[in-house]
């Protein structure tokens, strides 16, 4: 199997934090040219990351590829061992999903200054900030996100958090998780866990490369090389 992934995608971090987490050895992870040439939709008709290419066709998004992982390994399964504690997982994830990630990508375009519109960054700011309290009442008091092992639902908010802190007050806003206890609490303690630090390095180098201008380079020389081949 093969993983359509970049290091700062956060849908993308979330399936290579549960692979890592559930041991998963046979996915060669790879970001084709085609991505950055907006043409991935020939490959994946959602055009968006993460893809998993799998033997007879492609899976999309991000929660669909962690399900189909989950049940491919049943045995090291990460979506919890209740029916109870499943719909935690499932619910703190959807958190993570559509009120933190969705709402978080929506303002990014408001981190330029010069062409701020304040009321749409207010807007999504205010969505965000929502998210987050729902999490703080949902979220548990140890060291996970849900129970005391590490589940799905921690895949997705690591990358959720680390985004949220990294971009958030770049808009000259305050970061919501500081106005936190238990999430604020939680996000300390789970930065040591070995998964988690794995692909919060790897976020963290792929926010670099945005930074410094190493990812534009890649991109240029992936579709240089990309139309030589074509040609
Ligand atoms: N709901 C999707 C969201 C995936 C997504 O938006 N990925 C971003 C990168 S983090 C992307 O590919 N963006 C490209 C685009 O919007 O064209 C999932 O959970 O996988």
């Amino acid at each position: 199997m093969k993983l359509y992934t970049g290091d700062l995608s956060p849908y993308s971090a979330k399936v290579r934090m549960q692979i890592y987490a559930m041991g998963i050895t046979d996915i060669e992870f790879e970001l084709p040219p085609s991505f950055f040439m907006g043409k991935l939709s020939e490959v994946s008709p959602l055009g968006r990351i993460p893809v998993l290419e799998v033997a007879d066709g492609v899976i999309p998004e991000s929660e669909v590829i962690a399900e189909y992982l989950d049940d491919l390994y049943p045995e090291r399964s990460l979506s919890g061992a209740t029916p109870r504690v499943r719909a935690d997982v499932r619910l703190i994830s959807r958190i993570a999903d559509i009120y933190l990630l969705n709402n978080i990508f929506m303002v990014l375009p408001q981190l330029n200054r010069k062409t701020r519109v304040d009321a749409i960054r207010d807007l999504f700011v205010a969505q965000v900030t929502r998210g987050m309290g729902a999490l703080e009442r949902h979220i548990g008091d140890g060291e996970f996100a849900v129970g005391d092992s590490l589940t799905r639902a921690d895949c997705t908010l690591v990358p959720a958090l680390f985004l949220c802190e990294k971009t958030v007050p770049r808009l000259d806003v305050d970061d919501p998780i500081l106005a936190t206890e238990k999430v604020a609490g939680y996000w300390e303690k789970i930065q040591s866990n070995e998964f988690a630090s794995k692909i919060l390095d790897e976020m963290a180098r792929g926010m670099q490369a945005r930074l410094d201008g190493t990812e534009r380079k890649f991109i240029e020389a992936a579709i240089a090389k990309e139309k030589e081949g074509g040609n």
